[in-house]
């Protein structure tokens, strides 16, 4: 199977503003020395490194109503925001390099925006051991990382949910959670009063990765931009201990394969995040490699001869 893919852009957003641990304002840097430009030039793309976005430092502030540095999470999902609009109004394809997972509001804002204004429907794939579907008023933390499917839904503070003019940036309807295994009691009621559709690792366990792909992808056409949020703590953390919030029972090295394999060969890519690797807690860049590997079967590679 040969697949042509659009120019891609890598974007690089380094901070920790909205998480718990500091480090994965390093995740960029991380990702670049692990050799993701060329492990993509390498399978015949086009690849731009943009360099990285700027935005204030983290201030390091215990929460304030319910929100850890709220000011500066807008400002950086701004440029996020703004960063990946350019990319997809040049025709390429934007891989964001996080940064923590609030970051995901930003690019979250643009992708809407980009399928309203190309008439694509949209279908966004979370991976991650958490559904990232807090309020201010349940938050266990403040953190914002674990915040921005609620804040992509409407849920949220109006500087977040309504920061690409559009509330809400999407429908839970549009989203296929993957891999969950860590979701707080309120954010759970808050899950199900959505409707979100969440493929938690108890549905990976009893069906298999490869039917858990199927349904979701199912009604994927030619007509989708999928949009991949992929949080690095979304493996097990036995392959992948660089990350913040380890959570154990997460997939093993051939599921998270398959998964990848399976987007890939849907052909409907547009747009990724990477986010959450945080180099001061991995061993030798091994998560940042392993997440360039797992990057390349996003974008076709494969164990067998299908390429
Ligand atoms: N649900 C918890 C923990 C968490 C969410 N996302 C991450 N951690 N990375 C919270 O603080 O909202
Ligand atoms: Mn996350
Ligand atoms: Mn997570």
């Amino acid at each position: 199977m040969s697949r042509s893919f659009p120019p891609v852009s890598l974007i690089g957003a380094p901070t920790d503003i909205g998480a718990g641990h500091r480090g994965s304002s390093m995740g960029p840097e991380a990702l670049r020395i692990a050799g993701i430009g060329d492990a993509l030039s390498a399978r015949g793309i086009e690849v731009v490194d943009r360099g990285d976005v700027i935005g204030p430092r983290n201030p390091w502030q215990p929460p304030v109503d319910g929100y850890r540095h709220l000011d500066e999470v807008v400002a950086w999902n701004r440029a996020v925001m703004e960063a990946l609009g350019a990319e997809f109004r040049a025709g390429r394809m934007p891989i964001l390099l996080g940064g923590d997972h609030c970051l995901a509001i930003g690019s979250l804002s643009a992708v809407a925006r980009h399928c309203r204004e190309s008439g694509r429907k949209l279908r966004v794939l979370w991976l991650d051991a958490h559904s990232d579907f807090n309020t201010h008023e349940v938050t266990p933390s403040g953190n914002i990382h674990g915040m921005p499917v609620a804040c992509a839904c409407g849920l949220g503070p109006d500087v977040l949910t309504g920061l690409g003019g559009h509330v809400p940036a999407m429908r839970p309807d549009q989203i296929r959670q993957i891999g969950i295994r860590s979701v707080d009691p309120p954010e759970k009621k808050l899950i199900q009063q959505h409707g979100l559709d969440v493929y938690d690792m108890r549905y990976i366990d009893e069906v298999g990765m490869k039917r858990t792909m199927e349904a979701a992808l199912d009604g994927v056409d030619e007509d989708t931009h999928l949009h991949v949020s992929f949080d690095v703590d979304f493996l097990d953390p036995s392959i992948a201990p660089g990350v913040g919030t380890t959570v154990p029972g997460g997939p093993n090295y051939r599921e998270a394969q398959l998964v990848m394999e399976m987007i890939a060969d849907s052909g409907r890519m547009g747009s990724l995040d990477i986010m959450e690797l945080n180099p001061a807690l991995d061993s030798h860049n091994a998560t940042a490699e392993l997440a360039v590997d797992l990057v390349e079967s996003l974008f076709g590679k494969s164990t067998l001869m299908r390429d």
